[in-house]
């Protein structure tokens, strides 16, 4: 037994996958254990909580167990003696009461001054945030637009969010239809998206890996498929990556890859956009170098070109309710159009 409780705290650790434990793995939904602010902050309390919970259980029992007990030894026998019916008042159980009072007033003003203290402590972070990011909930997909003074720097990108670890980044959330809730646990604590406001937050990753994170807040028939992956990068590797964003992407050499692109400009450009090749509608994810993303559709499917087929034919047996239409292409068609996809990796 004493094993075992000596053991509880450090659940988190224990129930994580494996995996988890390398740098740079994948890390689950999870928030016993964090791995950046202000998840750090929030989870003692989550555990401070956990354990006063337990102790008033087990309190509460014994007191339980020991009234049992102690009545049935000093109780009353009312076959014997008929005048004990009812027992003189016994003002010493009201020290109980006043003691139970007061321990559960003490006990929740100590959570109240340290949560009041922690969300001071992470209303904003220690320094300087360089990075913003603007997240737009949509149904049911991430819309992520990286930020920046210099125009030529800003692009867009869905459902991946990269970060460099170590340092803080500030988000600007939003929803284009109802209200989403960003929430990637090991890191950060939930914020709705809602639409026609902007609400903000911050977190800063500080162990490198690819967190999942999922929208909190029910917002139709794909919210259980509304994931999303933060990819917590050195520093360098994340100015990489963002100047690969900027890279246009390169044009297609293969003929049939050519067919797809115009295929695509007729059939898919309404709704998604591919800088540097054509420009296009925002009702869908951007999806200049698609193939740098490792999943599709909002974390459901690995982006493998097997899935890419299996999606564009058919999105809606995939993701039933999904805002992506079914288009009436041939096989050779859709075979065309996702040659041209499988260009969109790096760029130049
Ligand atoms: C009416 C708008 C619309 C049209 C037209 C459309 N899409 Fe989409 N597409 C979407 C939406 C919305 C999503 C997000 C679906 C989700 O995850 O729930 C999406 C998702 C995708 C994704 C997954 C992107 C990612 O990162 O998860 C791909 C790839 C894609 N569409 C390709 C296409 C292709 C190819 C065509 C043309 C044959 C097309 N789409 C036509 C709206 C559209
Ligand atoms: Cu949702």
């Amino acid at each position: 037994m004493r094993r075992t409780i000596r053991h509880i705290p450090l659940l988190g650790t224990a129930l994580a996958p494996a995996a988890a434990q390398a740098q740079g793995e994948n890390r689950p939904m999870w928030y016993l254990e964090t791995f950046g602010s202000p998840g750090n902050e929030i989870t003692p309390i989550l555990w401070g909580l956990l354990w006063l919970a337990i102790g008033v259980v087990v309190i509460i029992a014994a007191l339980v167990l020991a009234g049992v007990f102690l009545k049935t030894q000093r109780g009353v026998d009312m076959r014997r003696d008929q005048e004990a019916v009812s027992p003189p008042h016994d003002h010493s159980a009201l020290r109980w009461m006043y003691g139970g009072l007061f321990a559960t007033l003490a006990a929740l003003s100590v959570f109240v001054v340290w949560t009041m203290m922690t969300m001071a402590d992470i209303r904003q972070p220690d320094g300087e945030a360089p990075i913003t990011i603007a997240i737009t909930g949509h149904q049911w997909w991430w819309q992520v637009t990286y930020l920046s003074e210099d125009e030529s720097r800003i692009f867009e990108t869905a459902n991946e969010i990269h970060v460099p670890v170590g340092v803080p980044v500030k988000f600007r959330l939003t929803s284009a239809d109802v209200i989403h809730s960003f929430w990637v646990p090991a890191i950060a604590s939930k914020t709705d998206l809602i639409p026609g406001q902007e609400n903000t937050a911050w977190f800063r990753a500080d162990t490198p890996g690819v967190y999942r994170g999922q929208c909190a807040e029910y917002c139709g028939k794909q919210h259980a498929n509304m994931a999303l992956r933060v990819v917590a990068e050195s520093p360098e590797d994340f100015d990489a990556w963002w100047d690969m964003q900027l890279e246009p992407v390169e044009m297609p050499e293969t003929e049939v890859a050519k067919m797809g692109m115009e295929l695509f400009r007729l059939n898919c450009a309404a709704c998604h956009n591919i800088r540097g090749a054509m420009a296009g509608g925002e009702m869908g994810p951007d999806l200049s170098h698609l193939m740098e993303r490792t999943t599709l559709a909002s974390g459901m499917l690995p982006n493998t070109p097997g899935h890419l087929s299996g999606w564009i034919a058919n999105p809606d047996v995939i993701k039933p309710g999904t805002l992506m239409p079914r288009t009436d292409l041939s096989g050779p068609e859709l075979d065309a159009i996702r040659a041209f996809l499988l260009t969109l990796d790096q760029g130049a």
